[in-house]
């Protein structure tokens, strides 16, 4: 450990007391909690202008899920149509693996090598404190362990961390802690220095290669992020399982213009399965996770990737997308742009995965979008949508602009 790692740690422990006191802007401030049934709870403080004149400020009242979504218009109410009610399927063990980008989880140290980090300091454009880092700390290890369900998750997928420190710090929040998450990380070659990483279990997994996936090897200075790409051995039965973990380039620029990118990626991404098929046989157990800044049906997924739809699941395919059903459902999705969901994060399995004959299986059903109440923030027409840190240059007190989604592995003993 650094003297400047101590020092920052040090500096963390100190600011702790201070919670979230100041770190809440003007408005509705919202904070989860924890009951004793360990399930959230949205506490809401009511504005100012809320009140009436002369009417004495009220305590903080807790509010049932059930009582909010009342008044929820149907952009919410669609959602719950997901419901994360797994199976049980006798012999065998459920285990979920999340993945979830988490918008910007930058430290606040300036990386001098980095110019991307630079607005998130404490003297850069979002003042990005201790204070607001600790919080989004907090809140995204909530974020990841709630889209557990009640399950530790065995595999956790990350998009958009700023390097290894982050998630040092985050296997030590209070949700993730005592769970023997181990990393795996590397800097990538993003300009603004955001990268993709993988947390596992060490108690269920043996991890047994690390490949990173440099989607345009011919380019000495491709600035895409590499995919991800680790194999596991499953201690329980002794499967072995490749899990990719995906960042596809944003369609900031316009779908169509940075399509041929998205392109790029699916094509290493293609070779790569096609090696681990060409090495192991048809029966490789394979997850694929991540933002693919991209719907199921584009070109890069369905046609160069060569995903099929789960509605199209009994034509022959090697993998199918097991969110593609919300594609064309507007109330649906894992991310909101000009007022529509999309789902741009997605599960994608092979077909051996869903065959229930093997001794590690997955369903058509088993793969979900967490929408609990706490990832998202309503409009004042009752709209949702996801409760990001930062709005602008503003701290909104929230976690992301992706709600997390995972998918369950039945694993018979
Ligand atoms: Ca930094
Ligand atoms: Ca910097
Ligand atoms: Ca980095």
């Amino acid at each position: 450990m650094t003297i400047q790692h101590i020092k920052k740690h040090l500096k963390k422990y100190l600011i702790g007391a201070a919670t979230l006191i100041g770190a809440v802007s003007s408005g509705v401030y919202v904070n989860n909690t924890y009951n004793e049934s360990n399930q959230p709870q949205v506490v809401i403080t009511p504005n100012k202008q809320d009140i009436a004149e002369g009417e004495e400020p009220q305590d903080a009242n807790t509010v049932s899920y059930e009582e909010m979504s009342k008044g929820a218009k149907k952009a919410y109410l669609d959602m719950e149509n997901d419901k994360d009610e797994p199976e049980v399927i006798s012999g065998t063990t459920r285990e979920r693996i999340v993945c979830y980008n988490v918008e910007n989880l930058f430290d606040t140290e300036d990386d001098p090598k980095n110019h991307g980090d630079d607005d998130f300091t404490p003297d850069g454009k979002y003042q990005w404190t201790e204070l607001k880092y600790n919080t989004k700390l907090k809140h995204i290890s909530t974020a990841i362990k709630e889209a557990g369900n009640g399950i530790s998750p065995m595999i956790v997928g990350l998009v958009e961390m700023e390097n290894k420190e982050v998630l040092e710090d985050l296997i030590q929040q209070d949700a993730l802690k005592n769970h023997g998450y181990a990393i795996i990380h590397k800097n990538s070659r993003d300009p603004r220095g955001i990268d993709v990483a993988l947390l596992y279990q060490k108690n269920k997994l043996v991890q047994k290669g690390i490949d990173w996936i440099n989607c345009e090897p011919t380019r000495s200075h491709s600035n895409m992020r590499e995919i991800l790409h680790c194999t596991f051995i499953i201690k329980s039965n002794n499967e072995k399982l490749h899990v990719f973990i995906n960042h596809w380039p944003s369609m900031k620029d316009g779908e169509e213009e940075t399509e041929p990118k998205r392109i790029i990626a699916a094509t290493a991404l293609r070779n790569a399965i096609s090696e681990v098929h060409a090495k192991e046989g048809e029966n490789a157990n394979i997850v694929i996770m991540g933002d693919f800044n991209s719907l199921p049906s584009s070109k890069s997924q369905h046609e160069t990737l060569g995903v099929r739809l789960y509605k199209e699941k009994y034509e022959s395919a090697d993998l199918y997308n097991l969110l593609s059903k919300y594609e064309d459902n507007p109330n649906i999705g894992t991310h909101k742009f000009n007022q529509k969901w999309d789902v741009i994060d997605q599960v994608i399995v092979c077909a051996n995965l869903l065959d229930k004959k093997n001794d590690i299986f997955t369903t058509a059903n088993s793969a979900h979008i967490c929408h609990k109440k706490f990832l998202l923030k309503q409009s004042n027409s009752g709209y949702y949508s996801p409760k990001r840190a930062l709005s602008g240059y503003v701290w909104s007190n929230g976690y992301s602009d992706h709600l997390p989604v995972s998918l369950d592995l039945y694993i018979k003993q």
